[in-house]
């Protein structure tokens, strides 16, 4: 059954919209990183769900005053959630519409300014379904939440407006990609293709990601590698009250867990980035043209590029394993060489001297790729170790 906009507006005005928290497990630690806030009708004994009634409030228009009445509401429960629970993240779902509003903005700034909540604690998700305008409302309010500190982050990436156009044109520190693609990864390669490349991409943006819409262990478990950050779906959690939600993110419980999706993600992408660099050199030697940005490009110190904000910050876990070890010393000697290569090109040398810098930025490169993938296929034999013999089945029979 539809409901009309004028039974939503009275089911607001009687109170009887509620929130829900569906918990996200973090890939990396097992545990509970946050929850999202989900709205529920309580209407005549039943609990009804956003299916049922937010298409004819989007259509009618009416989701900024569902926005205005529930995020008070949110904002309640984060200040209760900043003392039970600190540091976990508790994301709230808006709409495009919602961004053209100032309200929204000026409620968390209250909220943030007067220190009841801290801006961490708080992540915004757009939801696809409208598109994004351009308009100077828009942009004030997301470049407001983001300069303040809050999480700003795509909901149902890869579906209707959630477009790379999208990514490309606001500041998203996360994406949430779409539990459609999630729902069929095990029986399409082109599901799973679409997600973990779109896993990679946002990583090398330096953008998070957040998958939805596990319903089994087996999506988990293909998903724990692919260097997504968080997971959610019913196998993890239900959405539940917020008592029984704070309740679970005090408790010890763990969920599978493996570091092996950021080494990954720091072996592709420092393939990657030293593709995008051979090619940029050949580019001005060939043009003959020197581009400031393209010589910036070549100079980045050895803890900012992706590599290396891994390596000296999360990667920091392994210190003393010999693999990990062995990164250093050919990371840095690519990062010289790469000085040296800059040097060249603003001095016009000969491109003999070009290509003998390349090749020793080439076996540079192949030493701290190969240290990762040892590293990675240690790990993956040490995992498989940790699984009980005799259980394996075939998914089909
Ligand atoms: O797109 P968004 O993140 O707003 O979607 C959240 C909705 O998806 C909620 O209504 C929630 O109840 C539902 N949901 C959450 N986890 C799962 C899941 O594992 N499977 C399915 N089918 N729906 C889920
Ligand atoms: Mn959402």
């Amino acid at each position: 059954m539809q409901y009309s906009s004028e039974q939503i507006q009275d089911g607001l005005a009687k109170s009887e919209l509620v929130l829900h928290y569906q918990p996200k497990v973090d890939f990396l630690t097992g545990r509970l990183a946050g929850a999202e806030a989900l709205v529920r009708w309580r209407r005549n004994g039943r609990l009804l769900f956003p299916g049922e009634f937010l298409p004819a409030a989007e259509e009618s228009g009416i989701v900024p005053q569902i926005t205005e009445r529930m995020f008070p509401q949110f904002l309640r429960d984060c200040r209760r959630a900043k003392d039970e629970v600190p540091g976990a993240v508790f994301s709230f779902n808006v709409c495009a519409q919602d961004l053209e509003d100032g309200k929204l903005l000026d409620m968390i700034r209250g909220s943030v300014d007067d220190g009841s909540i801290d801006s961490r604690q708080i992540e915004i998700e757009v939801t696809e379904s409208c598109r994004i305008r351009e308009s100077h409302s828009t942009q004030r309010t997301v470049s407001g939440l983001v300069s303040s500190g809050i999480q700003f982050s795509m909901d149902d990436y890869g579906t209707g407006f959630a477009s790379l156009e999208t990514l490309n044109r606001l500041p998203f520190s996360a994406i949430k990609l779409d539990q459609s693609f999630v729902l069929k990864m095990l029986n399409s390669f082109k599901s799973a293709t679409l997600i973990k490349t779109s896993i990679a991409a946002a990583q090398m943006l330096g953008i998070k990601t957040t998958v939805e819409g596990i319903e089994n262990e087996a999506v988990y478990r293909s998903l724990m590698h692919s260097g997504c950050n968080q997971a959610q779906g019913f196998w993890i959690c239900r959405p539940m009250p917020l008592d029984d939600c704070l309740e679970l993110l005090r408790s010890e419980r763990r969920w599978p867990r493996s570091p092996i999706g950021t080494i990954r993600m720091a072996q592709i992408t420092h393939n990657w980035q030293y593709k995008l660099l051979v090619d940029l050199v050949a580019s001005v030697v060939q043009e003959k043209v020197v581009d400031g940005t393209a010589l910036e490009q070549v100079h980045i110190d050895h803890h900012g590029c992706a590599l290396g904000r891994w390596y000296y910050g999360a990667g920091q876990d392994f210190t003393g394993d010999p693999e990990f070890d062995a990164l250093e010393v050919p990371h840095r000697q690519m990062h010289e060489t790469c000085e040296l290569i800059a040097q060249a090109l603003t001095d016009g040398r000969s491109g003999r001297r070009i290509q003998s810098l390349l090749q020793r930025l080439s076996s540079s490169s192949i030493r701290v790729s190969n240290a990762l993938e040892r590293l990675e296929t240690r790990l993956l034999i040490e995992e498989i170790g940790a699984v009980p013999a005799g259980s394996l089945a075939r998914r089909d029979a």
